[in-house]
């Protein structure tokens, strides 16, 4: 069976955990901890980063869009791609624009806020694990966040400014998007969807996220979700998962989000 290596939170991740579910690909999960997770996936690859997805007989796929690509051709019910090739354009473009340009800067402003709190940081990466592995993993973040940070480029305020600004114009440019017709190409979900909810959903928290993470949340990380809580592009993210991120299966382990216990 394939194996899915991912982090719980992470929006590269829950990209394609979304397109397995949706397309109901049979595969066994295992979720690492941010640091100790270099050791697990340089035994399959020089590139340290998770999404990796390990195929029997096969190399292992590495990075959200290209397992994307791949699970489009081996399990094409239903399409993520657009079959007109304009709108596929429109697509990965859209979806280029957050995996490189946006999600990154987000991504920082995030980690800054859950590395706060050492024992929250744990809670969300670690979710699902017993109590007493996150405790542990806890205690090792002195030594690992700032190995985080360096690997993520957090140098300071300015990369938290820069996040905030990040979130701030993805949010309004899926508003401006997806105004004539809900979806952000053409009238129907495709990648550009899931990978742009994926990444809102880090600072929005829709209920049906497996990245909602667990209660109760840090102080800074509600704060900043509330910021951002009304923007009619988090209602966006809240209806786009509401009804296309069907699937819970996906969830490994528990959480004490309500919704999640299913
Ligand atoms: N462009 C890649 C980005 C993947 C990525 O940045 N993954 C992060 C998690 S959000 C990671 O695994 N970082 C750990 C590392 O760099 O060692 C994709 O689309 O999958």
């Amino acid at each position: 069976m394939m194996e899915f290596l991912q982090f719980r939170h992470s929006p590269y991740n829950e990209k394609v955990r979304w397109a397995l579910d949706l397309k109901g690909v049979m595969h066994r999960r295992r979720s690492l901890l941010p640091g100790p997770h270099m050791a697990t996936v340089r035994k399959y690859s020089t590139d340290s980063t998770t999404p990796l997805l390990l195929r029997h007989d096969t190399p292992p796929l590495q990075g959200s869009a290209a397992i994307l690509d791949w699970l489009d051709i081996a399990y094409p019910a239903p399409l993520l791609t657009p079959t007109d090739p304009t709108l596929a354009t429109q697509a990965r473009a859209i979806e280029q624009r957050f995996d490189d340009e946006l999600t990154p800067r987000i991504r920082r402003l995030v980690l800054d806020t859950l590395l706060a709190d050492h024992r929250y940081f744990a809670a969300v990466f670690g979710d699902g694990l017993p109590s007493w592995k996150q405790r542990a993993y806890a205690f090792t973040l002195p030594l690992a966040a700032p190995l985080v940070r360096k690997a993520n480029g957090i140098t300071g305020p300015e990369s938290v400014a820069d996040g905030h600004a990040a979130f701030a114009l993805a949010l309004d440019e899926v508003a401006a998007a997806s105004a004539a017709t809900g979806y952000l190409v053409g009238d129907t979900f495709t990648r550009a969807d899931i990978t742009a909810a994926a990444t809102l959903a880090l600072l929005v928290r829709p209920t049906h996220s497996p990245m909602s993470a667990p209660e109760p949340i840090s102080p800074l990380y509600a704060k900043l979700i509330a910021r951002y809580a009304d923007h009619p592009a988090a209602e966006w993210t809240r209806r786009i998962y509401a009804k296309h991120r069907i699937a819970l299966s996906d969830f490994d382990g528990p959480s004490n989000a309500p919704e999640q216990s299913a």
